[in-house]
């Protein structure tokens, strides 16, 4: 007979719960209070990130649009054969650039990595129109699907990887050199990697891009307390705390905080955590690193590529750089 204290299957945390809830107990007790950004992205988050890059004053996904359509042939030129592309998102971009190469750019197959199925879905049915195209999907994360896709060489001709939206911008220094590093190994020389990087520019934009005047990218930013409340059964006061959007110039980065209005208990049953945040503490939820054309050059050069085009959408200050593996 079960005893009736063992939980149920129904009950007991996933193996991602745990994760989390591993990673939450971590980071909330670090001095200062952090949560990894990765988490901002559940379906509400997701679709709060989409209404962001719809704003006016978050002009980076119109820009990298703008440049790859303008662009396509060039990038999709010289024999490529297969694409993949980590984060796909709706899939938007990728069908831009297939479109603007046009009609004689050949059969491609295209690899798509995202650990969101729903993800997948929706970029697969963008990409159902164009005739010729194979997509082959990879649930998994970034370095696993990039395994995958380093063994599945059933194509022959170039490979090409796309790392659009200024995602690397999320990453800190190291576990972007990491990172470009893993993307190079799953690469064969001459084989090519398309980076979108959003640049610095005037302070009064940036902040304008991360704390709008709707308050969508505060509502991105405190839906993370929301998430941790649901799935985690804590009880974060979603209104006792503030969106703060910070710039600092030494690190060159954007950095969103959650400012706590007062001195507050905070509880995560589901991470077995209690603390107290005093008022004006902040847990630091993202940085978005921004850079100058010359540093991607030069980190890109140090993963093992060779720059072989740079084009910059001036007016709102984004790259999207061309680099062969080398
Ligand atoms: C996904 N990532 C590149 C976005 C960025 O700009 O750092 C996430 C974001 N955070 C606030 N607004 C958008």
């Amino acid at each position: 007979m079960t005893p009736t204290t063992q939980p149920t299957l129904a009950e007991a945390p996933s193996a991602s719960t745990r994760g989390f809830a591993g990673e939450v107990r971590h980071f909330l007790t670090q001095q200062p209070r952090q949560l990894p950004s990765r988490y901002l992205y559940d379906d509400v988050g997701s679709a709060l990130f989409e209404a962001i890059c719809r704003l006016p004053w978050y002009p980076l996904t119109r820009a990298e649009l703008r440049l790859l359509e303008g662009h396509a042939r060039e990038i999709l030129g010289a024999g490529v054969t297969t694409i993949v592309e980590l984060g796909p998102g709706s899939g938007a971009k990728l069908s831009a650039l297939i479109a603007g190469a046009g009609h004689d750019r050949g059969r491609l197959e295209v690899h798509l990595v995202d650990v969101s199925g729903s993800a997948l879905a929706q970029a697969g049915r963008t990409l159902e129109g164009h005739s010729d195209v194979r997509v082959v999907a990879h649930r998994a994360t970034y370095e696993t699907g990039l395994r995958e896709f380093g063994l599945a060489r059933s194509n022959p001709g170039r490979r090409l990887a796309l790392f659009l939206g200024s995602n690397i911008g999320n990453f800190d220094p190291p576990g972007r050199d990491a990172f470009l590093a893993t993307v190079r190994s799953s690469l064969d020389r001459g084989d090519a990697l398309l980076l979108g990087v959003d640049l610095v520019k005037p302070v009064p934009d940036l902040l304008l891009a991360y704390d709008d005047p709707l308050g969508v990218t505060a509502a991105f930013n405190v839906n993370l307390l929301r998430r941790i409340n649901h799935e985690l059964q804590g009880d974060f006061d979603l209104r006792g705390f503030t969106h703060r959007a910070i710039w600092n110039e030494e690190a060159s980065r954007i950095e969103m905080h959650l400012r706590s209005d007062r001195r507050q208990r905070v509880a995560v049953r589901g991470a077995d955590l209690a603390f107290v945040m005093e008022p004006g503490e902040t847990i630091w939820t993202e940085s978005s690193y921004k850079y100058r054309p010359q540093d991607i050059v030069s980190m890109l050069e140090r993963s093992g590529f060779g720059v072989r085009a740079q084009w910059i959408d001036a007016a709102d200050r984004f790259a999207l750089t061309l680099a062969e593996a080398a």
